[in-house]
This record gives structure tokens, sequence and C-alpha cells, in this order.
């Protein structure tokens, strides 16, 4: 048994350049896991407390390091009940949610390696689960809203490849659909600047002429619109501008209008009401042979309480998972099983402020998550691409017998 020995934190940058801690945990036997933690721009209000970087290097040596040593490190629900508990608040504002993931994080890590397995299937058996699939990939290749200094108020307008078989294919058709956007902003002489996530972040007239965009280079690049590719919306209603118009029929104008696939929140985080009348009307009233995806991210927050109530009152059919709304691997893992039993399709995701790591592509595998977001396919952006590039390593090592 490998026994947890040094815990601590450092100070790196995310790619908006704000500082965040990089968590790392040592066992007796010399086996180092290291974590670092993403932030977002557009976040709900009931989402977990962080505290500054400083503090949170401060709170992992000096108070999270003393009741971890001693401790299995392959005991996940263990290592994050006792920070939980150490914490002693709801919304983790003592020690910090960005504290306790980091470690929780690389405690997870450090028990893939003491066990010798890859950290999917490390995350994998943590949940009793023995078959993997990769998740299909939504990449957001227009950004607005609070990612971008654009007049877009949605915050992202993404290409969604669901009905191309093989992660490498539509990695592929992401990158291909990205570069001949470009292309067809250049010729229209759009001026594109990029946004947070990597994807273009151009002034256009109506939100309605980015979706336009998309089905342009989906058709130029030679794919076929819903037999292959559709496209998914993030309002982040909390966070446009009050002049946007979020009312239901405008939203099912762009169902009947747009190949699209999922919304992700069109009504602000307390608009309870909305969304489950939103979800019964677009379950009766838009012909498609496709189930269309009404996704909860700040309505949910990755919080087991908030959930409950959306599966009560049918408030929508996915549900967005970020590990550090919530703050733990296990309690992200306790969400996703809740989502999974109440039928609800789950997307692992990215935040806006990103770093290198690519923890989330491991875990969307291991715990079997339909979809994940981590941006734009673009190369100059690594904290994006690394969680793509690590879903190809992990399809090849599927694809190959073990
Ligand atoms: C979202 C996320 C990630 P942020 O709203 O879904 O794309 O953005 O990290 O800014 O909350
Ligand atoms: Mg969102």
């Amino acid at each position: 048994m490998s026994k947890i020995f040094r815990v601590w934190g450092d100070i790196i940058h995310d790619s908006r350049g704000d500082p965040t801690v990089q968590a790392s945990v040592q066992t007796d036997d010399n086996v180092v896991g290291s974590a670092a933690i993403p932030a977002g721009a557009s976040k709900g209000t009931f989402e977990a407390s962080i505290v500054e970087a400083g503090q949170a290097v401060k709170n992992i040596s000096e108070l999270i390091e003393p009741i971890l040593r001693g401790v299995d490190v392959t005991d996940q629900r263990l290592i994050d009940q006792k920070m939980i508990d150490l914490d002693g608040t709801s919304n983790k504002e003592k020690l910090g949610a960005n504290s306790i993931l980091g470690v929780s994080m690389a405690a997870a890590r450090a028990g893939a390696k003491t066990t010798d397995q890859e950290l999917y299937r490390y995350i994998a058996s943590l949940d009793d689960r023995k078959s993997f699939a990769i998740p299909i990939p939504m990449f957001n290749l227009i950004n607005g809203g609070k990612h971008a200094t654009n007049n877009l108020d949605i915050q992202e307008f993404m290409v969604v490849p669901d009905r191309i078989s093989g992660y490498h294919n539509q990695l592929s058709a992401g990158q291909l659909i990205f570069t001949t956007l470009g292309q067809i902003m250049d010729a229209d002489h759009i001026s594109r600047s990029f946004g947070d996530e990597g994807g273009y972040a151009p002034n256009l007239d109506t939100n309605e002429m980015a979706c336009d965009y998309l089905v342009r280079a989906i058709k130029d690049s030679g794919y076929k619109k819903w037999d292959e590719i559709s496209l998914g919306l993030d309002v982040a209603a909390s966070n446009v501008p009050p002049t946007f118009d979020m009312t239901p029929s405008r939203y099912l104008g762009f169902l009947e209008d747009f190949p699209i696939l999922s919304l992700e929140d069109p009504f602000p985080e307390e608009s309870w009401e909305d969304w489950s009348k939103f979800l019964l009307q677009i379950e009766k009233s838009v012909a498609t042979d496709k189930k269309i995806l009404l996704i909860g991210d700040d309505l949910y927050v990755t919080n087991p309480q908030r959930l409950q109530r959306g599966i009560e009152e049918k408030s929508t059919n996915a549900i967005l998972i970020k590990l550090n709304q919530i703050g733990s691997v296990t309690e992200t893992m306790t969400v996703m099983e809740m989502a999974r039993t109440a039928g609800m399709v789950t997307i692992v995701s990215h935040r806006s402020g990103e770093t290198l790591d690519d923890f989330i592509a491991d875990f969307a595998v291991g715990m079997g998550a339909q979809f994940i977001k981590s941006g734009a396919p673009n190369e100059a952006h690594p904290e994006r691409m690394t969680k793509y590039r690590r879903l190809l390593t992990i399809e090849r090592q599927l694809l190959t017998p073990q």
C-alpha cells in the first residue's frame, strides 16, 4: 500500500494569464501525481468558492498535508472526505475548491501510477466501470459572450461531429471545418481575432449569422449537416446583456433554422420554470429524428442538490460536468452517477481559463461521458488541444488489444 507522504502546491498561470494552483501528492514509495486547476469566466453563482492561488498553496501544505499524511493514496473517497470535513462549509469557502480539487485530482493521478494503470482505467475502477468509449467532442469554433470582446451575445457556437464514427475522424472533421471557417471569413473580409477558448471571435450583425457561418463551413468542408455534423450553442444566459432575447420562440426558431443538437444554459440559473416548460416544448414541437439536448451548466454547477431539483422538475435532459464547480473527484463522480441513473446525457467540460492539464479527457472516458467540451481544435491553443490529443492516445489504446 502506498501512503501519502507529502502534499504541496505551486503557483502557475492559466491561459488567460491568471495565477492558479498546481497541486502535487507524493507517496512514501516516491510516486508523484500533479494536477492543475482551471478557472471559469462565466461562472454560476452557486459554484463552490475558490481562494486566491497563494492562499491555496498555503492551505494545501499547512492544512491539507497534515490530515492526509499516512492515508492510502488509492482511497480516493477517504481522501476527499477528509478534506471536505476539514473544510466544514457547504461551498468549500474555508480551504477553497481549488485547493481541495487540486489535491483530489493529484491523488487520483498518484493512485493510477502506484497501481500501474492508465488514469481513465483507474477512474473507471473507482466507479466499478469496465467498458470504455471515447466521448464525442463539441468543438467551440466561434466565441462570444464573456469569452471574447466581440459583439456576439451567445457565448459558444459549436460543431458536433455526432454522426461520424471514430474519434480520430471526428477530430479531423473539427479541424478541417475550423480551418475552412477561417477561410470563408477571410473571403468575406470579416476580421477574426480569437476568443478565450481558441475559436474565432468575429463581429457579426446577429447571433444567427454565426450559425450560418458554421453551416457554410460544414458544407464547404464536404460534410453533411445533420447527417454527419450538428451544431451546439451555449447561451450562458446568466451572463448575457439584458437586451438579449431569450424567449422560447426565439430558441425554437434557432432549432428550426439550424441543425442544432444541443442548447446549453438558454435560461438563467434561477429560472427553473422556464427550463422545464421549454423541455416539454422541444420534446413535442421539434420535428427531428434527433433528440435535442437541453444542457444545464450554470443551472446545476455540478451540485447534487441542484441536480436533484432538476431531476424532480424535469428541467433538462443533459448536464454539463465541471470538476471545479463542485470541488472534488468523488463528488463529481456522485453527480455523474445521479445523472446517469436519471437518464440524463453527461458532457464533461473544460473551463475558459485552462492549463495544460488533460485530466478531463481521462475523467470523461473513465466515467462514460457521452460528450466532451474542450474549446476549438486550434493547434495554437495547446491548453485546448492537450485534451483532444489525450483522447487520441486513449482511442489508440482501446483499439489495440492490451
Ligand atoms: C461554459 C464554460 C466552458 P466558463 O460556460 O460552459 O466553456 O465557460 O469556464 O467561462 O464558465
Ligand atoms: Mg456553459
